[in-house]
């Protein structure tokens, strides 16, 4: 899910596989055991179990006989209640655990043992037969004394037999630092430079003073040397840093390496090649990301699944949705569209700005325009972005109001189920309610501002499709200006992101604006005109996320030809936008054109990075100024490998890449029998608030970059989401259209 200001809160999300670790060391004067009866020593008091499935102690063990087919972890558990938990205080929870037949995996959680059952903590080792002792520490953020130890050991097809024993959660233990293992200390763009592009390392030293750098071919022979520039002490890490500039060597080639300091960096290409699979790549993403089709291995070898949410049981949705209890009384079918993120929620303000940046990069991108992504649309004579954009525009459309009922016109939030589902649960054995959730202003304007811009990119391809999406834009637009300040409230935020936005002056300006582009009618040009956002700067931080869609109006208003009073001004302000994400990214030693304030990166950094990166790409096309296209290739460097840790945030490219991105289907390392995500997939990226218990109880006290774990409980850092892989393909494409 998302960059901004609402965070997604996934209660009970998530778990990793776990190496197994020594036993816990003996108790200190000052550590507090806070299990009862842990190690099952004659009696099974005070422990629990689910019903249907009663301890039995077996060579001093307890165990239980886990039965097939259940759908979620916690169908089926044991465990003890009336924990005390201080804040603050650093626990370490440990427990014998086995399971029989083997490679079965257990969710282990210190949590609420009410409603809403927060977790607090949580850790899902994979089980051998022969079992193994799993020690963690987490330091606590709460303070209760209602808390629980569970093992839950749900969500199996097959029945099989689980035994713990020794639960030990002891308070007063010192924290454990994590150390994330970053490599050699020269930092690279793993993909690869442009022969023609600008060449940067950065290189992690102690020292202070320039450092004599060598460039070497796939063979190892020295074909560049130089001096590295010292830049002192780098914010986003914390790190003392210098940088390597090798731009002047431009011959094309493969396994390059830059040594300094001692230290070899990880391999990469002087080769434009990759970044046309790169922006492919980046855009399959969205196919098996689809609700309401089956995925077909025959296109997505590894990855088919049946459809989802269909309306076949266990699914209760998406074919006659209703509302939540009072909110509408009648149901909408609004199968189709892509999965938002990491659930099965489908929310209108994220598919639109999403939908909005794929059919952008249609507008921008020659390579876009001609790429094969290898969908059940391909072969038609329709572009494949637009019938993959098209998937998702036809569900946004399903979810406006239709005529004859309250707010028709205006679009619902979101729809999504009705409590929180667990990991893993693929599309299809959702077994929760699906509800429509009440009508925005901010999605009424999102369908508003992406079905006028279908409006116009379709037209060529289906006109009745074109007109048909221009009257429900219209349609929104009105609806929204009679109902301007619906918002969505932070507080709806069960089974589903609340993807709240109380702001949408930037909406109205981005809807007018699409409107305008599409139509030159003087309605929309008027309300473009007389928004104060017209002549604002808006290019903050960070350009343009799901909540702050202004920059999504002012980009469009500078590319797309209009006559449009002023436009040479609007041109200049994106420009003038462009030349700060140029001076921030000089200003970094890592090349990145962004840099938050106070060092707090928010969730979905990465994709800030990238839309930043959008600015500069549009500033290109008005000037056709080197500077801003050298700016978004050395900009990608950052999420390609030339980072604080030393890894791609791009699934399978690079050496080292993030693979466990939060998801319920693409859940590899809860089950080994389900895939990791394929290949092109965005890591959401570091995220200072860490808010998941994985990632709080392995990065508090992070810096900046650091504060980002590959693994798949981690949603706050490492979810994926259809508005971070918009932000990738559209950079993506760009480049490769320099290639
Ligand atoms: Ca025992
Ligand atoms: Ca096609
Ligand atoms: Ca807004």
């Amino acid at each position: 899910m998302n960059s901004g200001s609402a965070p997604k809160i996934a209660a009970l999300a998530g778990v990793v596989v776990l190496v197994l670790t020594v036993a816990a060391a003996p108790a200190r004067a000052d550590e507090v055991e806070q299990v009862s009866n842990g190690s099952f020593t004659d009696t099974t008091a005070p422990w629990w179990t689910t019903g249907g499935s009663p301890i039995s102690l077996a060579d001093g063990h307890a165990c239980i006989d886990v039965p097939g087919g259940t759908t979620n972890r916690w169908d089926v558990a044991i465990g003890q209640n009336d924990i005390d938990l201080v804040a603050g205080e650093t626990y370490r929870f440990s427990f014998f655990a086995s399971g029989t037949p083997g490679a079965h995996v257990a969710r282990a959680i210190v949590g609420g043992s009410a409603a809403p059952y927060d977790t607090y903590f949580e850790t899902s080792p994979t089980l051998t037969e022969a079992g193994g002792v799993i020690t963690e520490t987490f330091t606590a953020n709460v303070d209760t004394d209602q808390a629980q130890v569970a093992f839950q050991v749900g969500g199996s097809a097959d029945a099989w037999h689980f035994c713990v024993d020794d639960v030990s959660l002891l308070g007063g233990v010192p924290p454990v630092v994590y150390e994330p293992d970053t490599g050699p200390r020269v930092r690279v763009n793993q993909v690869g430079y442009l022969p023609q592009g600008p060449k940067i390392a950065t290189l992690v030293t102690a020292a202070t003073t320039a450092l004599p750098w060598e460039l070497r071919d796939g063979a190892g022979t020295t074909v560049a040397h130089g001096l590295s520039k010292p830049r002192g002490t780098d914010v986003s890490s914390g790190q003392n840093v210098q940088t390597i500039d090798f731009s002047s060597y431009r011959v094309k080639g493969h396994g390059f390496t830059v040594v300094a300091d001692g230290e070899t960096s990880r391999p990469f290409d002087l080769d434009p090649s990759a970044y046309a699979q790169l922006s492919a790549d980046a855009l399959k993403f969205y196919y098996p990301q689809r609700s309401g089709i089956a995925i077909l291995d025959s296109l997505r070898p590894g990855y088919a699944r049946p459809a989802g949410h269909v309306g076949v049981a266990p699914n209760l949705g998406d074919t006659q949705v209703p509302c939540q209890p009072g909110v509408c009384d009648y149901t909408l079918d609004v199968r189709g569209g892509w999965y938002d993120a990491g659930d099965h929620g489908k929310y209108v303000v994220n598919g639109g700005i999403a939908t909005w940046e794929v059919l952008s990069e249609f507008e921008q991108s020659a390579t876009a325009r001609k790429v094969a992504l290898n969908i059940p649309e391909s072969g038609n004579r329709t572009p494949d972005l637009l019938d993959e954009a098209r998937w998702e525009l036809d569900f946004l459309l399903s979810m406006q109001v239709p005529s004859g009922h309250p707010y028709a016109g205006m679009a619902h939030h979101k729809i999504h189920d009705a409590a929180w589902t667990g990991l893993p649960l693929l599309p299809d054995r959702d077994p929760q309610p699906r509800e429509l959730h009440p009508v925005s202003t901010a999605a009424t304007l999102n369908l508003a501002a992406v079905a006028a811009q279908a409006a116009r990119v379709y037209r060529p391809y289906d006109y009745a499709f074109a007109v048909r999406a221009l009257q429900a834009a219209r349609k929104a637009y009105t609806a929204a200006e009679a109902n301007p300040a619906l918002y969505a409230p932070a507080t709806d935020g069960t089974g589903g992101g609340a993807y709240d936005d109380s702001k949408v002056t930037d909406e109205f300006y981005w809807a007018a604006a699409e409107l305008y582009l599409t139509t030159g009618e003087k309605h929309y040009l008027d309300a473009v005109l007389k928004s104060p956002l017209h002549t604002a700067d808006i290019f903050g931080d960070g350009a343009f996320d799901w909540a702050s869609t202004a920059a999504a109006g002012r980009l469009d208003l500078a590319l797309v030809p209009s006559k449009l009073p002023g436009r040479a001004g609007v041109r200049a302000s994106v420009i003038k936008g462009a030349d700060k994400y140029l001076a921030t990214q000089r200003a970094q030693a890592y090349g990145i054109p962004f840099a938050p304030a106070g060092n707090a990166w928010p969730w979905g950094s990465n994709s800030t990075v990238l839309n930043n990166l959008v600015v500069l790409a549009s500033a290109y096309h008005l000037t056709g100024q080197a500077k801003y296209r050298d700016s978004v290739l050395e900009g990608f460097d950052y999420v390609l490998g030339r980072n604080a840790l030393n890894q791609s945030y791009v699934t399978g490219y690079g050496t080292v890449s993030s693979h466990n991105q939060h998801s319920r289907w693409y859940a590899h390392e809860l089950d080994p029998a389900l895939p990791n995500p394929p290949k092109g997939t965005l890591a959401g990226g570091a995220n200072s608030a860490l808010q998941d218990p994985f990632a709080a109880a392995k990065l508090a006290g992070c810096v900046g970059q650091f504060c980002y774990i590959d693994d798949i409980q981690s949603y706050s850092t490492n979810e994926e989401a259809i508005n971070w892989n918009s932000a990738l393909a559209r950079v993506s494409g760009f480049v490769a259209d320099q290639g």
